[in-house]
C-alpha cells in the first residue's frame, strides 16, 4: 500500500467530473488500498478520487465507531438512486479543506448502487452518518463540494480561513 497526496482547494481537479470505471482491474484494487490507507493515515471518514487526482468514480468510507472494528467499503460508479423527503443538518468537513466545518443540510437517508471492488453491483439503504458521507463522497465525484452546499458569506470565510491556513502552512516550512 502506499499513502497518497490529497489534493488541497483551489485544486482543479477538485472541481472535474470524475469518468466511470466500469473495469475494475488491479490498477483498482491497488487505487482502493492506496486510497483507505489515506483516508485512516489522514484521518478521514471518505475519500473521492479526484481528491487524489484519480478522475475515476470510485470512493472510500469507513464510518464505524473510534472504539469499534474497522470497516473499510469501497464503491465504484455509485449512484443515487433514492433520497429522503427529510433533510438532516450536520457538521461537515472535508480533507480538501483541512480545518473546515460548516453545518449542511441534506437528505437524512438515500439510496444507492454500486459496485464494490469485486465488481459484483449492489443496492444499499445508508442514513445518519453513513448517508452523509456517501453524499459527500458522490458530490466530490461530480465536482462538487461542501461549500457549494452553504450561503455566499459562509463559503467566503470558509476560502479566507483555509487560504489563511495554507499560507501559515507554507510559511512555517
Ligand atoms: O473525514 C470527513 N468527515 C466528514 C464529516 C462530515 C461529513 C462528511 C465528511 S467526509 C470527510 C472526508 C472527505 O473529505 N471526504 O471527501
Ligand atoms: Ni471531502
Amino acid at each position: 500500500m502506499a499513502k497518497r497526496k490529497i489534493l488541497i482547494f483551489p485544486n482543479a481537479s477538485l472541481r472535474r467530473k470524475a469518468e466511470r470505471v466500469v473495469k475494475i482491474t488491479d490498477r483498482t484494487r491497488k487505487l482502493a488500498e492506496d486510497m483507505l490507507e489515506t483516508m485512516y493515515d489522514a484521518p478521514g471518514i471518505g475519500l473521492a478520487g479526484p481528491q487524489v487526482g484519480v478522475m475515476q468514480r470510485i470512493f472510500v468510507m469507513d464510518c464505524s465507531p473510534k472504539d469499534g472494528d474497522a470497516d473499510p467499503r469501497v464503491f465504484i460508479d455509485p449512484e443515487l438512486v433514492w433520497e429522503s423527503d427529510e433533510v438532516e443538518k450536520r457538521e461537515e468537513g472535508c480533507l480538501s479543506f483541512p480545518g473546515q466545518f460548516a453545518d449542511v443540510f441534506r437528505p437524512a437517508k438515500v439510496v444507492a448502487t454500486f459496485l464494490d471492488i469485486d465488481g459484483d453491483p449492489k443496492e444499499e439503504e445508508f442514513e445518519g452518518i453513513h448517508a452523509r458521507c456517501v453524499q459527500h463522497e458522490i458530490d466530490h465525484l461530480n465536482g462538487k463540494l461542501f461549500i457549494d452546499h452553504v450561503s455566499l458569506v459562509k463559503r467566503q470565510l470558509i476560502k479566507r480561513k483555509l487560504a489563511k491556513e495554507m499560507q501559515e502552512r507554507r510559511e512555517r516550512k
